[in-house]
């Protein structure tokens, strides 16, 4: 029986390499390998579950091994998709720690003590089919090598990267989501830029002074709260034709670093530009949704910011407006603001 599922698995390995997100799976519940059959212990016995991990015979493709107190990757079975590692006390992976691991999809680092230096150069090399990597709270320094071109999501948060080079992240044709918020990146250069799929870049509580430049054209969220820019430059979000959520609270914006109109872009549903320095009401589109101005130094309720022209057919669509924490109270707020901010539930001043 050995023989068979092997021979099995091998011939389904070039299926797996970088396909659908689901494909495998559905191919092992289709063929009757889940859930109870009687196929499922046969395709478990590939190889033995290390005795300090849990293989449920229900999910033979998963491999928990979270929470153990493990100084060390165990043996993984190369059946293995799903492997969960994190919260244990890792301190390296060597380049043969995952080599026969060549079926992951998701593999699951997250909260040990890794470090750059103690990541083989080849440690992912033979993961051709890894779509979700999770690193974020361990020790890098600098991103891996040679990480797999497959994957689509990608978490590296609360590290102390300081550094991305172009070569880190080139040819992930599928990466959609990039979290390298809490890290120590004072710039990014223009190593996000080929990344043509990313939708959510975070890049929060950074050292970064300036706002990334260039960016991946598809973006829907950009997170760049809590870093030390202060100004955007003309054009910056018109740059980004699918941009959702903008947000930059905790920065060092001043009116002076904000040209008119940077905000006046249509598919804004939320802008947050909390805790800066602004002193005026950027003007915003009237389709924007959510706009957080709080701890700023506004000193004037500008309706024009709002709506270029007030009257029965042109209105803002803003439902929530925080202003409080300003140089504002009640008595500012013009008395006809509501044929402009016609929906608001929320405003705070
Ligand atoms: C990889 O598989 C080979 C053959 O099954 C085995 O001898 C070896 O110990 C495995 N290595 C790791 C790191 O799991
Ligand atoms: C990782 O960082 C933590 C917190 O900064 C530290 O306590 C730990 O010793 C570091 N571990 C390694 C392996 O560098
Ligand atoms: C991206 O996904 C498509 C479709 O799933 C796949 O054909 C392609 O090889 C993937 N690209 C990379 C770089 O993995
Ligand atoms: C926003 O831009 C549009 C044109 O794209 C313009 O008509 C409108 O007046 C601007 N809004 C504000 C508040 O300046
Ligand atoms: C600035 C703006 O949106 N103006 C519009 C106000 O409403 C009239 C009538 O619907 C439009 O013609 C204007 O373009």
């Amino acid at each position: 029986m050995r023989l068979v599922i092997f021979f099995l698995l091998s011939a389904l390995i070039p299926l797996v390499l970088c396909h659908g997100w689901n494909s495998w799976t559905n191919y092992w519940q289709s063929q009757g390998y889940f859930y109870g059959s009687q196929y499922a212990d046969r395709a478990y016995s590939v190889s033995a579950c290390p005795d300090e991990c849990d293989c449920p015979s229900s999910f033979p493709v998963a491999m928990y091994c979270d929470g153990r107190g493990l100084t060390a990757v165990p043996p993984i079975p190369s059946h293995i998709k799903y492997l969960y590692l994190q919260h244990n006390a890792i301190k390296s992976l060597p380049d043969s720690a995952l080599s026969n691991a060549t079926n992951l999809v998701w593999l699951m680092l997250h909260f040990n003590q890794l470090t750059s230096e103690s990541i083989g150069k080849k440690a992912f090399l033979k993961l051709g089919g890894l779509e979700r990597l999770y690193l974020q709270y361990n020790n890098l320094t600098s991103i891996p090598s040679n990480l797999p071109l497959c994957l689509r999501d990608l978490r590296m948060d609360n590290n102390m990267i300081e550094k991305v080079s172009p070569a880190d992240l080139e040819g992930m044709d599928n990466l959609t989501i990039l979290y390298l918020h809490d890290n120590a990146l004072s710039e990014v250069g223009s190593s996000l830029k080929g990344l043509n799929s990313l939708t959510l870049l975070d890049l929060s509580s950074n050292k970064l002074t300036k706002v990334p430049a260039p960016l991946p054209a598809y973006l829907h969220q950009l997170y760049l709260e809590y870093n030390a820019i202060d100004s955007i430059p003309e054009g910056f979000l018109s740059l980004f034709s699918q941009l959702q959520y903008f947000r930059m609270s905790h920065n060092l914006l001043t009116d002076k670093g904000v040209p008119a109109n940077t905000f006046n872009v249509s598919g804004l549903v939320e802008l947050d530009l909390s805790f800066n320095k602004l002193e005026r009401i950027p003007s915003v589109s009237t389709m924007l949704q959510y706009l957080y101005l709080q701890a700023n130094q506004i000193k004037e309720f500008t309706v024009g910011s709002f709506c270029s022209v007030v009257d029965v057919t042109n209105f803002s669509r803003l439902l929530v407006v925080r202003l409080d924490g300003n140089e504002l109270s009640l008595v500012d707020i013009p008395t006809d603001v509501g044929h402009c901010l016609r929906q608001v539930l929320d405003l705070e001043i």
